[in-house]
């Protein structure tokens, strides 16, 4: 069987992760592709020095040619500029739809059947516009975004309950930013609803008030910390995961930004969802019942996420 091609759009702090990250789990062949000369191929260099002590069998390589994409079973595009401290994620809009037009032509080109993973923010308008440039149908272009911001609630929760972070799901739904809606009425541990943990004296109502808009802000928290960039091992690990489900046809059910059509009262917009990621990309939309404080959250999330995108079509007028 021929090894699986994962091309990584983007080879900075995110994208050489995510190429650690696939060689280490032997995912496939990996390409890093960047536009900064000598960046993807110094990286592919490095990595590919690290198989042998590893043990893995993976070939990397690092080019500023899109050609090299060419056949990737998977992309996942990083490429653009991350937020520093003081920006937000909506300052980085204009920067990054360029880039998103240039990335989706190139994977038009080159990859067309590819499963492709955005990660670059503003994540919900960014993988919609990247459709938009690329055409590939809506199943296979996905933004990363709910598995990460999940993580991050699970880590709080775990830690607040003092239990494996195995075993505590964890729902976020909306947009990335700072509307997105930690649902906590989903949100388990060992099957158990967190309201209920609350019932059965576990925390407080207080403390999971402050975890979910310690969530919300989680983003926001390492940018302020690292102070010249942002997170990237915990984004790369997620949309490895998401890569993971699309190449061995795990059918996870994840959050992930989806294209839906009508689902949740929404048309035409990336909102992140629950969905299944099979080898069909996208297979399924879960439509989960929402309470009415997080139907009104969900609202105001894709109102802010509509905003982005009225914003796109104005930049550039082949989206409108
Ligand atoms: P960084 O380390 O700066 O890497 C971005 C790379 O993109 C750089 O190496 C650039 O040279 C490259 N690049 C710029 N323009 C192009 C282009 N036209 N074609 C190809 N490559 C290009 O950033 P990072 O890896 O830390 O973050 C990447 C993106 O992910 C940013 O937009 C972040 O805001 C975003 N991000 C999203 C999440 C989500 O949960 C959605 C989390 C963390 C970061």
């Amino acid at each position: 069987m021929a090894r699986k091609k994962l091309a990584m759009i983007g080879s900075g702090m995110i994208g050489g992760t995510l190429a650690h990250l696939a060689a280490m789990k032997e995912l496939g062949d990996v390409v890093l592709f960047d536009i900064a000369d000598g960046l993807p191929q110094g990286k592919a260099l490095d990595l590919s020095q690290a198989g042998p002590v590893e043990g893995f069998d993976a070939k990397l390589k690092g080019t500023s040619d899109y050609a090299d994409i060419a056949g990737a079973d998977v992309c996942i595009v990083t490429a653009g500029v991350p937020r520093k401290d003081g920006m937000s994620r909506d300052d980085l809009l204009g920067i990054n739809l360029k880039v998103m037009k240039a990335v989706g032509e190139g994977i038009k080109q080159h990859a067309p059947n590819a499963f492709v993973i955005c990660i670059t923010n503003p994540l919900d308008a960014m993988v919609w516009a990247l459709r938009e440039f690329s055409g590939l149908p809506h199943n296979m272009v996905v933004g990363m975004a709910g598995v990460l911001d999940s993580a991050r609630f699970r880590h709080f929760l775990a830690d607040e309950f003092n239990v494996s972070v195995e075993d505590v799901t964890a729902f976020v739904l909306g947009g990335h930013g700072d509307t997105m809606v930690p649902v906590v009425q989903y949100s388990t541990v060992a099957g158990i609803p967190v309201p209920d943990l609350v019932e059965m004296g576990w925390t407080t109502q207080d403390k999971i008030d402050a975890i979910v808009k310690r969530t919300r802000g989680g983003g926001g928290e390492i940018v302020k910390l690292l102070g010249n960039g942002s997170a990237f091992y915990a984004p790369a690990t997620s949309a490895i995961a998401m890569a993971e489900s699309f190449l061995k046809d795990k059918k996870r059910v994840l959050p992930a930004a989806a294209h839906l059509t009508g689902q949740y009262g929404v048309d035409d917009l990336y909102v992140g969802v629950p969905v299944v990621i099979g080898e069909g990309g996208v297979e399924r939309i879960v439509e989960i019942k929402l309470d009415a404080e997080a139907k009104q959250g969900f609202q105001v999330s894709v109102d802010a996420v509509k905003e982005l995108l009225d914003a796109c079509k104005e930049l550039d007028g082949s989206l409108a």
